[in-house]
């Protein structure tokens, strides 16, 4: 877990180099060798690897807009997810779908820029696995933002009703964009949902990664002997702004400040150097995790471009005319009538 926090982190800051060359002094975000937005997860990493940590590569993942910590700690390829994030042909998504839209089918990850779009699918994949009669479990990862959204309320009914192997982790950093969590929800603690939809509901107070592996692993037997799903939120911080560029005028110095005072990361070091981890363990495991974050951004570099002809391809199933000049390979009037 140590291992991944560190990867992530340092991942994102090299990330942070390379998106802000070219993009000054005016900060021109479609400039730059990753042009687009870049939300970054410094400070939320706890959660990521307390969860996944638990998970094989068949149990799904699906994660919203804020996806890296979640994906390094499923175990996404690394080298293919950078050339996606730098927009290269070699990408997870050969380059059209950004740090938003990375899917790794070889480990059962997905995630989207929209929020709480990841729940449906989870449930879903949670459905799918139940019908195989496999013992694969999903989880779907959300910010506190959009626990107010239909389609999250909605997967919590669907996964109760039909005792779905399904866990929902809120990463509730107090912040959607520059909207304090107070402001547009309710409830103070978001597991207190899990209420409404006859399940438990379980809240990590600290973003302390044995913390969260330890309830985590609750909720994941739980779904994983078939016991039902269970809603997990984690009290992590944002130590960045919403996205590179991000100015925060909307947050308040001291909030700022006491999100960079409690480093999850430093927690678990702690943690470990009090079980008898000496500094040279710590120092290898931080040089291997820099060394692989070095080497697979080297790699996506180097990556050629997309091929400009190739944009619509598998962007639709059945392209609209005008799109391609491939006839189609069906009607969808066709499928309809099928299904
Ligand atoms: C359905 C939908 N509405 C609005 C947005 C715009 N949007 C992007 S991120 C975000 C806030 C998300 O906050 P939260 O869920 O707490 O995640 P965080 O950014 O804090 O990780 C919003 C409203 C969106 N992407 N999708
Ligand atoms: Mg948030």
């Amino acid at each position: 877990m140590y291992a991944d926090m560190l990867t992530a982190r340092y991942y994102e800051e090299r990330l942070q180099e390379e998106y802000l060359e070219g993009k000054q002094p005016a900060f021109d975000i479609s400039a730059g060798p990753i042009p687009g937005e870049l939300h970054l997860a410094a400070g939320q990493e706890a959660a990521a690897v307390g969860v996944c940590h638990h998970l094989r590569a068949d149990d799904t993942v699906t994660a919203p807009h804020r996806p890296h910590h979640v994906a390094i700690a499923k175990g996404v390829d690394l080298k293919r997810m950078s050339a996606e994030i730098f927009g290269r042909k070699t990408g997870l998504g050969k380059g059209k779908g950004g740090h938003m839209h990375l899917f790794d089918p070889d480990v059962s990850f997905a995630c989207s820029g929209i929020i709480a779009e990841g729940c449906p699918p989870a449930a879903g994949a949670a459905l799918a696995a139940t019908k195989r009669n496999e013992d694969a479990v999903a989880v779907a990862f959300l910010g506190e933002g959009a626990i107010d959204q239909g389609a999250f309320l909605e997967s919590l009914n669907f996964a109760s009703v039909h005792d779905l192997p399904v866990v929902f982790v809120v990463e509730d950093n107090d912040w959607a964009i520059s909207m304090p969590k107070e402001r547009v929800t309710d409830v103070e603690d978001g597991s207190d949902r899990a209420a409404g939809f006859d399940m438990p509901g379980i809240r990590v107070d600290q973003d302390d990664a044995i913390a969260v592996y330890e309830a985590a692993g609750e909720a994941i037997g739980r779904a994983r002997d078939r016991n039902g799903p269970t809603l997990l939120e984690v009290q992590v911080h944002r130590r960045m702004g919403h996205f590179m560029g991000d100015p925060q005028t909307y947050r308040s110095d001291a909030d700022e400040e006491a999100a960079l005072a409690r480093d999850s990361i430093d927690r678990l070091e702690a943690e470990l150097r009090d079980h008898g981890v000496d500094d040279d363990e710590l120092d290898a495991i931080r040089d291997e995790a820099e060394s692989r974050v070095d080497e697979a951004i080297a790699w996506a570099k180097e990556q050629p471009h997309p091929d400009p002809d190739d944009a619509y391809d598998d962007v639709f199933v059945n392209p609209p005319s005008g799109v391609t000049t491939e006839e189609p390979e069906f009607e969808l009037a066709e499928v309809n009538a099928d299904e």
